[in-house]
């Protein structure tokens, strides 16, 4: 008798620079737009001392990720010249990663401000443009950051005009495996390379509701799974609510749904709320298992 004990499935991790996040609960990453445009915080944090304050904040409020941007990509944004999306990301990322013992995330799809936030201390590369420019897979070649490959259709200024799909779910799934396959040709480890959906990125509605439904099978692409759907424009469609800022509830609904059907990341506005409900899903599951 006496049979062998089945060995405990392996921890999934993802790689990022000197952190390996491992992803048996689902984590939180802040979002801090250091902006004047984007499409719920904009103009709030522009500032580097607010920034870092709210940056600090988030941290205190439980994130796991504090994900730092200076370009607003809502849809119809205009691109940001790069010396100007520098100098509004550059303080706040140096600032944070002296203060703050967790990783700091760079939002951006340029080359230029990924370096110079790797340069200061930057751990993860967040390219909504889903590393297309050869100058970021080149990047992320030379570096051991974690990254962020997410589905865009087109461009912002354009992305939300008639977005079409024969199935929204493959496509985007089909795109996000071959970016990653050329990632890891380009000689970037697989344990860095998450994968996000691009909620609200040349999608309508529709499409949305639906790449969250059928979350499970990006997730079998077996990559780390980054969501960011946080009072995104569709929560408003289905709620009747045209204030991002009264989208709190549906955000958190989409961030509970996220983390059990395959979510790794939530990338959101409102830690406070997403943590304590991401705690109760792990505390729920964790119940019994002593
Ligand atoms: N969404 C936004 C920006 N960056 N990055 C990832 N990985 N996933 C997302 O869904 C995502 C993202 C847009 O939201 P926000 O930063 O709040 O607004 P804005 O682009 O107007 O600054």
């Amino acid at each position: 008798m006496g049979g062998t004990v089945p060995p405990a499935p392996a921890t999934r991790v993802w790689r990022c620079g000197a952190y390996a996040l491992t992803l048996d609960r689902p984590l939180v990453m802040g979002i801090l737009n250091v902006t004047p445009d984007s499409f719920s915080d904009g103009g709030r944090y522009a500032e580097p001392l607010s920034a870092v304050e709210r940056g600090r904040s988030l941290a205190a409020a439980g994130a796991d990720i504090i994900d730092v941007g200076g370009e607003s990509t809502r849809p119809g944004s205009d691109a940001v010249p790069v010396p100007l999306e520098i100098s509004r990301v550059l303080p706040v990322i140096a600032a944070l990663v002296h203060g703050l013992d967790m990783p700091v995330s760079v939002d951006t799809r340029r080359p230029d401000v990924a370096a110079a936030a790797l340069r200061d201390g930057a751990s993860i590369v967040n390219d909504v443009s889903g590393f297309r420019d050869p100058a970021m897979v080149e990047l992320a070649a030379g570096c051991d950051a974690g990254l962020v490959v997410m589905h865009m259709l087109g461009e912002p200024k354009t992305m939300q005009v008639e977005p079409h799909y024969d199935d929204v779910v493959a496509e985007v799934c089909d795109y996000l495996a071959r970016q990653a396959v050329m990632l890891e040709a380009a000689g970037v480890a697989r344990e860095r390379i998450a994968l996000d959906p691009g909620i609200g990125f040349g999608k309508t509605t529709a499409h949305n509701l639906e790449l969250l439904r059928r979350l499970p099978e990006l997730a079998a692409l077996g990559h780390p799974v980054v969501v960011g759907l946080s009072r995104k424009r569709f929560i408003g469609e289905v709620a009747g609510e045209v204030r991002p800022d009264r989208r709190v509830a549906g955000s958190v609904a989409g961030a509970v749904f996220s983390a059990l059907y395959g979510g790794d990341v939530i990338r959101v506005h409102d830690v406070a709320e997403t943590v304590q409900a991401l705690a109760m899903i792990t505390a729920i599951e964790e119940a019994g298992h002593d």
